[in-house]
């Protein structure tokens, strides 16, 4: 008899209420790209792996309209990296990056994963960012993930991506603070690390009791 494949023994096991998140893994952000996380390319093969132990995968897409807010092309006179006020807070201004539809925009062609159910699209409200994929940067504009994965009866939430302390983080930080157990596989992920946001990122999960696990521990 063939031995049965990952993806059925992860229906099979006790993952049935666990999701796994795929976080932006997008051309715009691996080498080459408008915004190149360093090492970004390192995480699509990363995430089959993690995959193939999960039977619920969402994949989340930045996907922005043109002349997003969070670009510095909106902003004269600012630069990439600059920082403005926003009604909602603090944004750090961008380079044009994954705008809807664009080449950039598309998930990583390395991506094989294909029992992903789900693909959730954020930032696509030209006035306000959302590097979490739960709510966005006002804290209070959902997503509607965070009832999907309800409804669905998920109640432990796995992430990996791009950019560890951007997107990944204010998805992990907003998932744990709705109440899912929530873990970030550390070396599934890869980081900006614009100015110690990287740091910051790590005390902000720790606050909010997401726990880091690595890869390896998790496929065992
Ligand atoms: C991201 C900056 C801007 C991310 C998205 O995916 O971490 N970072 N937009
Ligand atoms: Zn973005």
């Amino acid at each position: 008899m063939p031995a049965p494949s990952p993806v059925q023994l992860a229906t099979a096991g006790n993952r049935a209420r666990a999701v796994l998140v795929a976080v932006d893994l997008q051309v715009d952000f691996l080498p080459g790209g408008r915004l190149a996380v360093p090492g970004g390319h390192e995480v699509p093969p990363l995430a089959n792996v993690a995959a193939r132990h999960f039977a619920n995968v969402v994949l989340t897409q930045d996907w922005h309209p043109p002349s997003h807010v969070s670009f510095a092309s909106s902003h004269p006179g600012k630069a990439p990296f600059d920082e403005i006020d926003l009604p909602y807070g603090q944004q750090i201004l961008w380079p044009d990056h994954c705008v809807q539809d664009s080449d950039g925009a598309r998930l990583s062609a390395e991506l094989d994963i294909p029992h992903a159910q789900l693909i959730i699209r954020k930032g696509h409200h030209r006035t306000i960012d959302s590097y979490s994929t739960f709510y966005e940067a006002d804290r209070t504009t959902p997503t509607g993930l965070s009832g999907y994965l309800r409804d669905r009866g998920i109640d432990t939430v796995y992430l990996l991506g791009l950019a560890t302390d951007f997107c990944v983080s204010w998805s992990a930080v907003d998932a744990a603070r709705h109440g899912f157990a929530t873990y970030v596989i550390e070396d599934a992920c890869r980081a900006l690390d614009v100015d110690g946001s990287l740091a910051k990122a790590y005390a902000d999960m720790a606050a909010a009791g997401v726990r880091r696990v690595r890869l390896a521990d998790v496929i065992a």
